[in-house]
C-alpha cells in the first residue's frame, strides 16, 4: 500500500514535471514575459492570413511580413484595421513605452501597443512562438507554421538594453554590424553602442580631417598570441589591418537600426586611447613637435599618447562631434574617457602651464575640464554626454551619463549624485572574457570567467542605493571588445548565448527570473540561433567549466 502511494507520487510529480518541460519548450518565450498564460488550442499562419494594423504599426507589420516570407513562402497582406481574425496590431492608449499585449486563440492574433515599438516587441515574440524554422533564410516545406494559444502581457524592466560592439581593434564589416544589430533586435536589446575609435584603428569618416581615416584607419601589422609588454618578446603578423565607415556606411546602419528600434550610441574616444587620431594628426599630440608621432598602435594594452587639452585639440574634437551629430540622431554621445594614462601631461611643460592658466588642482582635474568642454558643446546641441567612469575624476560633467565598468562603484557614485548610469561591470558583462574556467578548451581571450550562468545572475540595480537613486540606473549592456576576436564568428561565439542571458537580466522583471526556467527555455532558442546562423558557444552540458 505504501508501495503504491510513493509510487503515485513519484509519477505523479514527474508527469507534472514533464508537463512544466513541454511548456517551457512551447512557450519558449526569452525574455521571458511579465504575464504568459498557456491555453488550449493555436492560430496556424498561412499564405491568406492578414495582417491589419493602425496606421503607426504600418511599418512594423510591412517588416514581420518581409521577415516571415523566405522561410514561409507566404506574402502576406498588411490592410488596415478590420473585422476580426488574422494578425491585428491595434494602437491603444496607456500602455507604457515599448510594452504590448498579446492574445493568441484558434481564431486569430490580436496585439495592443501604444507604440510601435511594442508592437514590434509583440511581433517577435510572435516568432518565438512559431517553430525555429521561422529565423531560416530559406523555404522550408511541410512546416506547419502554428502559434499557440496564449495570453500575454509584457513590458520591459529598463530603458537601457544594449550591447557594445569594439569595431576598431579588429575591423568589423557593415554586413556584420547589420547582423549584430538585427540579432539585437530579435532579443528585444534597443541601445547599440558603437565603439569607433581607438589607439589601434579610427574607423568612421569625418570629412573635415580625412586624415584619421587616410591615416588612422590602419595599422601595419598586429601582435599575434596575448599581451606581452616587452617588446622583445613580442610577435606580429606582418599584415596590414585596415578598414573603415563612410558616413554613407554610416546613415545605411543607423536606418537599419532604427527600423529595429534600435538607437545607435557612437562612442569618439577622448583624451585617451587616441594613439591613431594624434598618429593622423600629430598636433593633437601632448609632446612637442621634436618627438615624432608613434603609428597607429599595433599591440594591446593602454597607449601612452593622449590628445593635448589645447583650444585648438578641443575645436578639433567637437569638429569631429558635429559631423557625428548629422549622422546619429542619438541622444546619448559616448566620448571614451576611459584609461587616460597622464604620464605625458605630467611631463610636458606647456600642458602644466595650461593646468596653472586654468587654476585646475592637476591631471585629474584636466581631464575633467576637456570632457566639460565637450558637455557644455553637446548640451547646447540637445544631446547628452556618456562616459565611462573615469569621467567621474576630477569631478563629474554637470550633465553626463556614467557607465560604470570598473565595478558596480562607479555608477553608485554617480546615481547618488543624481546622475544617470549605465551599468556594464567587467565581472558580469564583460563578454571577451572566458566561458570556461579550463581555458585550453577555449579560443584565446583576454582572461577572467563569466559563463551564462553567471550572467543571468546579474543584478543592475546595487542595494547601496535607495528607491529614488535607482531610478538613475537606465539599465545595462554588454562589451565586446575585440582584440581577441579577430572576425564576426569569433564574435558571435563570444557573445551568443550570453546576451541571451543578459536579455533576461534587462527585459524581465527581477521576480520572473528564474535559470532554471531558462534552462528549459534555451535549447529551443538555440535552434533559432542555428536558424539564424549564429555560431554560438555551446552550453557544456554536463562537462567541468
Ligand atoms: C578596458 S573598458 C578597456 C578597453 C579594453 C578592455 C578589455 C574600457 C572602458 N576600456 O579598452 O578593450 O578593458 O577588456
Amino acid at each position: 500500500m505504501r508501495l503504491i502511494s510513493a509510487l503515485a507520487l513519484c509519477c505523479a510529480v514527474s508527469t507534472a514535471a514533464a508537463q512544466d518541460v513541454a511548456t517551457a519548450e512551447r512557450y519558449a518565450v526569452i525574455p521571458r514575459p511579465v504575464v504568459l498564460t498557456p491555453a488550449a488550442g493555436a492560430f496556424t499562419l498561412n499564405a491568406t492570413t492578414v495582417v491589419q494594423a493602425s496606421p503607426a504599426f504600418r511599418a512594423v507589420a510591412r517588416r514581420f511580413v518581409r521577415d516571415i516570407a523566405n522561410p514561409t513562402g507566404f506574402d502576406l497582406r498588411v490592410t488596415p484595421l478590420g473585422a476580426a481574425g488574422g494578425i491585428r496590431l491595434r494602437q491603444v492608449p496607456g500602455l507604457a513605452n515599448e510594452a504590448y499585449q498579446l492574445d493568441v486563440t484558434a481564431r486569430g492574433i490580436e496585439v495592443r501597443a501604444s507604440t510601435a515599438a511594442g508592437a514590434f516587441y509583440a511581433l517577435e515574440t510572435v516568432k518565438q512562438l512559431l517553430p525555429p524554422a521561422i529565423y531560416r533564410d530559406a523555404p522550408l516545406a511541410g512546416v506547419l507554421w502554428r502559434v499557440p494559444a496564449v495570453h500575454i502581457e509584457d513590458a520591459p524592466r529598463f530603458s537601457w538594453r544594449g550591447s557594445h560592439l569594439d569595431v576598431a581593434r579588429h575591423f568589423m564589416p557593415k554586413e556584420y554590424v547589420k547582423k549584430h544589430i538585427d540579432l539585437l533586435a530579435r532579443h528585444k536589446f534597443n541601445r547599440f553602442h558603437w565603439h569607433l575609435t581607438e589607439d589601434q584603428g579610427w574607423r568612421i569618416a569625418i570629412r573635415k580631417y580625412p586624415r584619421l581615416t587616410e591615416v588612422g584607419a590602419c595599422r601595419e601589422q598586429t601582435l599575434v598570441g596575448p599581451y606581452v609588454s616587452d617588446p622583445a618578446k613580442q610577435v606580429f603578423d606582418g599584415k596590414r589591418h585596415c578598414g573603415f565607415y563612410t558616413q554613407e556606411d554610416v546613415r545605411e546602419i543607423v536606418a537599419y537600426a532604427a527600423e529595429r528600434h534600435i538607437t545607435v550610441v557612437p562612442e569618439i574616444e577622448m583624451p585617451g586611447h587616441a594613439q591613431a587620431a594624434v598618429h593622423a594628426y600629430p598636433f593633437l599630440s601632448s609632446l612637442r613637435d621634436s618627438v615624432p608621432t608613434p603609428g597607429v598602435m599595433q599591440v594591446w594594452g593602454v597607449s601612452p599618447w593622449i590628445l593635448n587639452p589645447s583650444d585648438r585639440s578641443v575645436a578639433f574634437m567637437q569638429d569631429v562631434l558635429t559631423e557625428v551629430l548629422e549622422l546619429f540622431p542619438s541622444p546619448w554621445i559616448h566620448i571614451g574617457g576611459d584609461e587616460a594614462i597622464k604620464d605625458q601631461w605630467k611631463a610636458s611643460p606647456d600642458v602644466q602651464a595650461r593646468i596653472t592658466a586654468l587654476g585646475l588642482k592637476d591631471e585629474h582635474e584636466m581631464q575633467s575640464w576637456f570632457i566639460r568642454q565637450m558637455d557644455t558643446f553637446l548640451t547646447q546641441r540637445g544631446r547628452r554626454l556618456i562616459g565611462w567612469d573615469e569621467i567621474l575624476e576630477g569631478g563629474l560633467a554637470e550633465n553626463a551619463t556614467v557607465m560604470s565598468w570598473r565595478g558596480m562603484a562607479g555608477g553608485i557614485a554617480a546615481a547618488k549624485a543624481g546622475h544617470d548610469v549605465v551599468m556594464a561591470p567587467g565581472s558580469h558583462t564583460y563578454f571577451d572574457h572566458y566561458q570556461s574556467q579550463d581555458k585550453t578548451r577555449e579560443p584565446l581571450a583576454i582572461g577572467g570567467f563569466t559563463n551564462v550562468e553567471k550572467v543571468y545572475g546579474f543584478e543592475p540595480v546595487p542595494t547601496e542605493l535607495t528607491p529614488a537613486e535607482a531610478k538613475h540606473i537606465l539599465g545595462a549592456q554588454a562589451q565586446l571588445w575585440t582584440e581577441y576576436m579577430p572576425n564576426p564568428k569569433h564574435v558571435e561565439y563570444m557573445a551568443y548565448p550570453r546576451l541571451v542571458a543578459l536579455t533576461e537580466v534587462l527585459w524581465s522583471p527581477a521576480s520572473r527570473r528564474d535559470y532554471a526556467d531558462f534552462l528549459q527555455r534555451l535549447p529551443v532558442h538555440l535552434r533559432r540561433l542555428d536558424a539564424l546562423d549564429v555560431n554560438y558557444r555551446r552550453l557544456d552540458e554536463g562537462r567541468v567549466q
